[in-house]
């Protein structure tokens, strides 16, 4: 059951800049800096937070953070507003005019969940049916300047206590990375992710990526290509996870009949936000494939949301969920923590269960818009 309607009175757009404890390079980019949108609702009710998962430039997806805003600007809010009286759980319908932004979307959908949540004093995790108050942490390693720093920085991560390891990689700076890493922990829980960055015809790397026994082999091929998912799968042993291909419960439910992959990263603001997040765990659930909550660099707005994700049933894997000083000297919440045994707490308050330091979020803020109902 949904929580309850209320009314939005207001919703406040903030851009936020965090420099990054380190570049974080893939293999369709470097950052040095989080920058991204915060949304703040108002109801008659209550309030609520959340993070846009957009990013600076449309490298990981079509979205970015100038176009969110005016999206979300010019279009989302006033559909909302316009909507009258608001449900989280209705929200897809009220939005359904403007294709796709699943990403814009998810920052409106997850605000009003939170503020409906809050005035009902209900925990996130306990809505989504979380079966767990802790969940275990992954790291994601980017492209590092050398195999010598790339082993460093494992080997960093792993004694802080990481259960999983997830190496970036690019044409060129692959097969023999993984190979130095599997020989340096040959028992690790490994993956590697490939941000769609080869094709079929790199079929060789993906046979020598094979011997290293690895967990997942993330989005391998083009964004927007499952039959190619598909062929690939049935060409190598090791399992294929999909993270920019899927962008709807109805994209999970094709990846997997197709056998394009057989493993979810779920990342909720990539499916347009937390109640479609559900669906495609209740989907891959449904065909028995494990899920996992994949990271986009969250501050500790967006990092709440992921672990009462992962904390339900179907995360199976360890998460791209690490503490906050994997990414920034200060978060913008309380930081969070991970525990020695490589595990982190599910924020247990109501709605997402965090709210940003007010004096950090001054610091922290590059623009600030607040839209006013009529
Ligand atoms: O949040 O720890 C994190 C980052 C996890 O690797 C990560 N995210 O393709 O899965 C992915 C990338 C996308 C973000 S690139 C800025
Ligand atoms: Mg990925």
């Amino acid at each position: 059951m949904a929580p309850g309607v209320s009314i939005l009175r207001t919703v406040e757009l903030r851009l936020v800049g965090i420099p990054l404890v380190r570049p974080f390079r893939t293999s369709f980019g470097v950052e040095t800096e989080k920058r991204c949108i915060l949304a703040r609702v108002e109801t008659d009710r209550s309030y609520g937070w959340a993070e846009c998962v957009a990013g600076i430039d449309p490298g990981f997806s079509e979205e970015f953070n100038d176009g969110a805003w005016l999206v979300l600007r010019d279009f989302l809010v006033p559909a909302l507003f316009a909507a009258g009286d608001v449900a989280a759980a209705d929200l897809d319908a009220a939005l359904s005019r403007v294709r796709g932004h699943p990403m814009a979307k998810a920052t409106l959908v997850n605000a009003v969940l939170d503020a409906e949540l809050r005035a009902e004093s209900r925990s996130l995790a306990s809505f989504l049916g979380a079966d767990k108050d802790r969940v275990p942490c992954g790291v994601s390693v980017g492209i590092a300047p050398t195999t010598e720093e790339l082993l460093d920085q494992v080997a960093g991560y792993l004694a802080e206590g990481y259960r999983r390891i997830k190496l970036k990689i690019e044409p060129g700076t692959d097969v023999e990375r993984v190979a130095a890493v599997r020989e340096a922990h040959p028992d690790v829980l490994l993956s590697v992710d490939g941000n769609a960055a080869y094709t079929l015809g790199d079929i060789d790397v993906f046979r020598a990526l094979d011997e290293f026994d690895l967990l997942m082999v993330e989005q391998p091929l083009h964004h927007d290509d499952l039959v190619q998912h598909a062929k690939l799968q049935k060409l190598i042993r090791s399992s294929i996870c999909l993270d920019e291909s899927i962008r709807s419960a109805a994209d999970a439910s094709a990846a997997l009949e197709l056998g394009a992959c057989r493993i979810i990263n779920v990342k909720q603001g990539r499916v347009g936000g937390l109640l479609e997040a559900r669906r495609v765990h209740d989907v891959a659930r449904a065909q028995g494939a494990p899920v996992w909550c994949g990271g986009m660099l969250e501050t500790g707005i967006g990092r709440a949301v992921n672990l009462a994700l992962a904390a339900m049933p179907g995360f199976t894997l360890p998460g791209d969920t690490s503490a906050s000083r994997r990414y920034f000297e200060e978060d913008l919440t309380e930081p969070f923590e991970m525990a020695p045994d490589g595990t982190m707490g599910v924020p247990s308050g109501p709605g997402i269960g965090v709210d940003p330091l007010p004096e950090r979020l001054d610091a922290c803020t590059l623009r600030v818009e607040r839209i006013e109902k009529e």
